[in-house]
């Protein structure tokens, strides 16, 4: 883990500072809506070429902290390198997102988890090479997915809008289930571990797929293993600063927050701000939260509600970001508004 400057706004909101105007970076920083970005993923051939050569996973990290002037780089990578790493079949076909061969109660013993750091080294060469090449004052956040959100892909075989095919195994399969999320919640304590020696300074739990779950099938699959991987990573690095992101925890959002121990809860931007502000306890941080559609149409549409959003959280360490991805269509003039909305234009 770098250490910790003054200066590094960001990571200071993390360990619970109170700024005068919250840092900001932006959910899917890199990706489609950066000119830069298509050009360079054109030449690249494959996404998970483009994740595994640090050469160019590094230039399309550090390319929206240099257009914007963010206060944090996001590791380029995918929270699907992981099932990658431990040996599952995962492709990226244009246009459809990501198909993986999916798991069967039999197939998870075939998974090959004590070789997935090294599959995973041009990764963490990547992490290296950011912190080397990034400003003093940026932050530089790591990431994996949470066991529950990469278990639906790996189950379902690709992203879907109500994770049945996860959901049912969970209940059919419990033993195989639980084993799967041991080896998620294992060596996702050791990438994250990896990633902060690497030079990361904050890693953010990506639970993207926290709805569709009762209160039980919640605490079992959402907070425990993020409670594990938490406690897992501050066994070896006791200060490690943690944002999670549980994207739908809605009534459960401050049991998750208290149980697992996370510096930073991220809202998604269904999460009522008086809400968020009322159940959170007082001094844990907060990221978030503008719906990216505001950020697509602009204008008042977008620019009143990041003013709510800012005076909601006045008071309290808060890190602005969307309440989830930026989409494609984002027009650049747009961020361009909100970065200076939120710094006190
Ligand atoms: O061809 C392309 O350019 C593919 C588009 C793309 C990109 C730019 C994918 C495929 N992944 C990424 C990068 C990515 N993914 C980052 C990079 C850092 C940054 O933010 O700039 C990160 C943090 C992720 C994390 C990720 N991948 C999540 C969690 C965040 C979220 O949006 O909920 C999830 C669910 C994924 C899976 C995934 N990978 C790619 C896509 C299109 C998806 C979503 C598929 C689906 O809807 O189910």
């Amino acid at each position: 883990m770098s250490p910790a400057p003054a200066a590094r706004r960001l990571l200071a909101t993390v360990r619970g500072a109170i700024q005068p105007t919250p840092p900001i970076w932006i959910m899917r920083q890199a990706g489609r809506y950066l000119p830069e970005y298509r050009e360079l993923r054109s030449r690249a051939g494959g996404f998970l070429e483009l994740c595994y050569t640090p050469d160019l996973a590094t230039e399309v990290t550090l390319q929206p902290v240099r257009r914007f002037d963010l206060d944090a780089a996001i590791l380029f990578s995918d929270i699907l390198v992981v099932p990658d790493a431990l040996g599952q079949e995962v492709r990226f076909e244009t246009g459809e997102g990501p198909l993986l061969t999916p798991l069967s109660a039999a197939s998870i013993g075939a998974l090959r988890p004590e070789r997935v750091l090294e599959r995973l080294a041009p990764v963490l060469e990547t992490v290296r090479r950011v912190r080397a090449a990034l400003p003093d004052d940026k932050t530089l956040i790591g990431f994996c997915g949470s066991p529950w959100t990469v278990a639906t892909y790996m189950l379902g075989g690709r992203g879907s809008p109500d994770q049945q095919a996860a959901r049912l195994f969970a209940l059919r399969e419990p033993e195989a289930f639980a084993r799967l999320m041991d080896i998620l919640v294992d060596v996702s304590v050791d990438y994250l571990v990896a990633q902060f020696r690497a030079g990361a300074d904050v890693v953010q739990l990506f639970e993207s797929w926290a709805l569709n779950l009762d209160e039980t099938a919640f605490a079992e699959r959402v907070i425990e293993p993020n409670r594990r991987i938490v406690a897992g990573v501050r066994r070896q690095l006791p200060d490690a600063p943690i944002i999670g992101f549980p994207r739908g925890a809605a009534g459960m959002i401050a049991a998750y927050a208290e149980a697992t121990g996370v510096n930073v809860v991220g809202l998604d931007y269904a999460t009522p701000l008086q809400f968020a502000a009322a159940t959170l306890p007082a001094g844990l941080g907060v990221q978030g939260n503008l719906d990216p559609l505001r950020l697509v149409v602009g204008g008042r549409q977008m620019e009143e509600r990041a003013r709510e959003i800012v005076a909601a959280f006045r008071g309290r360490p808060h890190i602005f970001n969307l309440g989830h991805g930026i989409v494609p269509e984002t027009p650049i003039a747009h961020v361009e508004r909100l970065l200076e909305i939120v710094r006190g234009g």
